[in-house]
């Protein structure tokens, strides 16, 4: 059994990807991030940068004591190492799949985030940081596209972990959908893999989880998420 540590986020959804699609037990352990669970100790314990999603596994490939993983990155590497699957086993595939997991991990992600913030968060609209995030990500997007032009999924024929990674953050914000006219390939990569039924069972979860989601933030939920030093 696993226990994730999650909340309906883009990085959350990674692990439930996965956790679907492989079929594993998992239970869901909810860190309302709005809500400041991610500052308890008992979670900083596993997950010391105070971000979700984080599991424990309770039954190790070594047999040993639960391990714990956090960054979501490293979550998919560790999942698909247990499980032998969603990961290419000849060295060449494995390290295309790395590179786009690397590449999801330290810009994709990370660059969606911050268009997100200051195009929805801010208090203040800041019209430099706004077209330099649109912009980046827009780059981005057109790398992807250039990718999943020559392949069908971003390691080669088989779906895996950089598209786990990569496809929640293509449409996180209702309103900065990407350019799709420009981008078919991506457009393509996303439907097929919004389709699958794995897919569709981890984003039921978001209602499930949060009921909330999608509304407004509230002042409180600003000054946990936003408000740290
Ligand atoms: N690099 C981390 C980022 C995780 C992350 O940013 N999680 C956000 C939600 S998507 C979070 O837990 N935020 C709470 C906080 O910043 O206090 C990962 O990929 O796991």
């Amino acid at each position: 059994m696993i226990d994730l540590y999650y909340w309906p986020t883009p990085n959350g959804h990674k692990v439930t990807l996965f956790l679907e699609e492989a079929g594993l037990d998992y239970s869901i352990k909810p860190v309302n991030i709005g809500a400041g669970d991610q500052f308890k100790p008992e979670f900083l314990a596993i997950a010391p940068n105070n971000k979700m999603p984080a599991i424990v596994d309770h039954a190790p490939a070594d047999g040993g004591a639960p391990q714990s993983v956090f960054e979501s990155g490293a979550i998919l590497l560790y999942l698909a190492e247990k499980t032998g699957r969603f990961l290419p086993t000849d060295s060449r595939g494995r390290v295309t799949a790395l590179e786009w997991l690397f590449w999801q991990m330290a810009g994709l992600g990370p660059m969606s985030g911050q268009m997100g913030h200051f195009n929805v968060y801010a208090p203040e609209k800041i019209g430099y940081a706004i077209e330099r995030y649109n912009a980046e990500v827009h780059r981005l997007h057109g790398v992807l596209d250039t990718r999943l032009a020559q392949s069908e999924y971003l390691a080669g024929a088989d779906y895996g972990i950089a598209d786990m990674a990569s496809y929640p953050w293509i449409e996180v914000y209702t309103d900065l959908k990407p350019d799709y006219a420009a981008f078919p390939h991506l457009q393509r990569w996303h439907q097929a893999i919004g389709a699958r039924p794995a897919t569709q069972r981890a984003y039921a979860l978001k209602q499930q989880v949060n009921p909330d989601a999608g509304k407004p933030i509230s002042d409180a939920e600003r000054k946990h998420l936003f408000g740290q030093k």
